[in-house]
């Protein structure tokens, strides 16, 4: 059985409610409202068998002026568009707004009925038919098939039925191979079950005890059943009218406007890269910072364009520009939507989201690439575009969102890029990257170690940390970006790019290389600190000692530290090999005869005082040759040497 959506269109009172309680016996106003004025206000839902292979699920629309927002949000899901003009009006202003909507938002089949027909003489139905005609040119109404029905009699009504079968069988099937998405119209408590959300599976297909996520806010939400008009499911695909018996949201959440969608699988977004089309008022009046509302989805939002200074070169009538939002909406790539003035509200436009998640910068260029990169049809351009453009780049699913691509489409173009070294796999941070970005960062990390090496040319390399925090890498959350420069890290080091040596990174040929008087001086301040046993000298000590300045001691100790020919206790303190053996005799002869040794002990045996005593056995514990015991020491069963 194929699952397709007809929705109605057409002015107020022109008998869409009428012609939908015709074709299917269910009256889709449903609102007590609704009935009294005799006037549609929100959108109404019925059912409609046209043969055994195609099952039409029926949106009906409202037609006044006051409510378009709520025909944009059931026009968005409809796959088939059933125009109503009433014989005795013709074509009246909502007429025109809803063939111009529809015809904007992408939809390509569609029929017209001319109602009210039954006691209109032929002719007078026969210029209707032609001002309908004029007012459908251009659009994706233009030949499509013009039915006179009267929903009271049911004249032709039949054969509606029979054209709605043909444009069905026209309709291309909804995408089951996508992640699913389903389009929140309202959600009610029903009593016993929770939460029911009621809308349209634009995509995909859903099962009983799914998790899915409820989108913008990205909430997760498990599946606790499904029905489709009346009838409980275990299973539903694309193209049917649900009520999705949710667990874990609460009632509030789960608006108009929302998503419930696979993990990952749409954009929470702010902003967005779009192409638009404008209508003839559109290109009259709209400019630079203008308000509007946005239409997408279910959803109405308040937004600012900017039409960036050199998108002005634009390609036939499209503009290319930026939506900024007041509210973050749920969205993927080539998704439609329809552009509003703020006040009056007239329809100014439509479009295509070519980026959720577009560049901050070199937007207008990158709008330009992701169409032309579009315009190729290739999976390979338009992935790779993608992460050219989009520092940190992405995993699969957000590059699926952000391109409109599937998952196995994505997957296939990554393995032939990975290859062609065109893009990288960050494994830790499970992204992919373009290789210019990696490039980039070792570009970074390369100038700014041989910098390093230049200044301290004593110094065996660059604290890592220090040098990652010079990188170029792009905005992350806190976790992302940790991984992602280990990943950084791990590629250099596979690459022998730079030489990890513990928490110092070098180039590979820097070698720290001492001139004859600098060699001299190391020597003489390793043998400066040989000749003190416990009581280690300071900076300024050893300066005075050697008869150098304190900045050149500073400088070379580190060199002889590098080069093991002296031991770091503490900071600022080192003592030779020599005084620390001699020291580690003392406590293990002490220990053999008492069993454990203090501070105040060895203090004793060293004469020495406890300022020197501490850190050197807080050094022998850290290397394992001692072990603290509260105030006490004892030997490790197997120390390892300190060297
Ligand atoms: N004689 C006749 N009356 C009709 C026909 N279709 C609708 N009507 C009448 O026209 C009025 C408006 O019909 P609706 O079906 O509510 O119109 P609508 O297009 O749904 O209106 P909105 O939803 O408010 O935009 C009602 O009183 C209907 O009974 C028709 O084919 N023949
Ligand atoms: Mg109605």
């Amino acid at each position: 059985m194929r699952h397709l959506i007809v929705g109605t269109a057409g002015h107020v009172d022109h008998g869409k409610s009428a012609l939908v309680k015709a074709l299917t016996g269910t009256d889709p106003d449903r609102f007590l409202e609704e009935q009294v004025r005799g006037m549609t206000i929100d959108l109404g839902y019925a059912s409609l068998r046209v043969d055994d292979a195609v099952h039409l699920g029926v949106i009906d629309v409202p037609g006044h002026e006051r409510f378009l927002k709520n025909m944009l949000a059931g026009a968005v899901a409809v796959d088939i568009a059933l125009l109503v003009v009433a014989a005795d009006e013709g074509v009246m202003p909502q007429t025109v707004d809803h063939i111009i909507s529809l015809h904007l938002l992408g939809i390509r089949t569609g029929l017209i009925a001319i109602t009210k027909s039954q006691g209109q003489d032929a002719e007078w139905l026969e210029v209707v038919a032609s001002e309908v005609r004029d007012a459908c040119r251009r659009t994706f109404l233009a030949d499509a098939p013009i039915v006179f029905v009267d929903s009271i009699s049911g004249a032709g009504v039949g054969i509606l039925r029979r054209e709605l079968a043909d444009a069905a069988a026209r309709t291309p099937d909804r995408r089951l191979d996508l992640p699913p998405r389903f389009q929140v119209d309202s959600a009610f408590i029903a009593p016993g079950r929770g939460i029911v959300a009621r809308g349209t599976l634009l995509q995909g297909s859903v099962r009983s005890g799914d998790i899915l996520r409820l989108f913008p806010r990205d909430l997760p939400a498990r599946i606790r059943g499904l029905q489709s008009h009346g009838e409980s499911l275990e299973h539903a695909v694309a193209g049917m009218r649900l009520g999705i018996n949710v667990a874990g949201l609460e009632v509030d959440d789960v608006t108009r406007g929302s998503t419930l969608a696979g993990p990952g699988s749409v954009i929470a977004t702010s902003r967005i890269a779009a192409a638009l089309q404008p209508t003839e008022a559109g290109r009259e009046i709209l400019k630079d910072r203008d308000q509007i509302r946005l239409h997408h989805g279910g959803s109405e939002t308040i937004g600012r364009l900017r039409i960036h200074q050199n998108d002005q070169v634009q390609s036939g009538d499209v503009m290319h520009l930026e939506i900024r939002l007041n509210q973050p909406i749920a969205c993927v790539a080539g998704d439609r939507f329809i552009v509003r003035r703020y006040s009056p509200m007239e329809i100014l436009g439509g479009g295509t989201i070519v980026d959720p998640a577009p560049p901050r910068r070199g937007l207008a260029t990158a709008i330009r690439s992701a169409l032309d990169a579009r315009a190729t049809g290739s999976v390979d351009a338009i992935v790779s575009d993608w992460l050219e453009r989009t520092a940190g780049g992405g995993d699969i699913a957000t590059i699926s969102a952000a391109t409109g691509l599937t998952v196995p489409d994505i997957e296939a173009a990554l393995g032939g890029l990975i290859d062609r070294q065109s893009v990288v796999r960050l494994v830790r941070a499970k992204r992919y990257i373009a290789t210019s970005e990696l490039d980039a960062n070792t570009k970074a990390a390369v100038d700014a170690l041989s910098a390093y090496h230049s200044s301290y040319p004593l110094r065996k390399g660059m604290p890592r940390a220090e040098l990652l925090s010079t990188l170029p890498i792009p905005r992350l959350p806190a976790s992302d970006r940790d991984r992602y420069l280990q990943d950084l890290v791990a590629h250099w080091a596979a690459a022998a790019t730079m030489i990890m040596d513990g928490p110092i990174v070098r180039l590979p040929d820097f070698e720290v290389a001492l001139n004859a008087k600098q060699e001299a001086l190391v020597s003489r301040i390793v043998a400066a600190i040989e000749q003190h046993y416990v009581a280690a000298p300071k900076v300024e000590e050893l300066a005075r000692q050697i008869g150098v300045p304190r900045q050149a001691v500073e400088a070379l100790l580190p060199v002889a530290l590098d080069r093991g020919d002296i031991l770091k206790i503490a900071s600022g303190i080192y003592l030779g090999h020599r005084s620390i053996d001699r020291l580690k005799g003392v406590i293990t002869e002490e220990i053999r005869r008492t069993g454990t040794i203090t501070a105040g002990r060895l203090r004793d045996l060293t004469g020495s005082s406890r300022k020197h005593i501490v850190p050197i056995l807080e050094y022998l514990d850290s290397v394992r040759f001692t072990r603290r015991q509260g105030d006490i020491r004892v030997l490790e069963e197997d120390p390892v040497d300190a060297r």
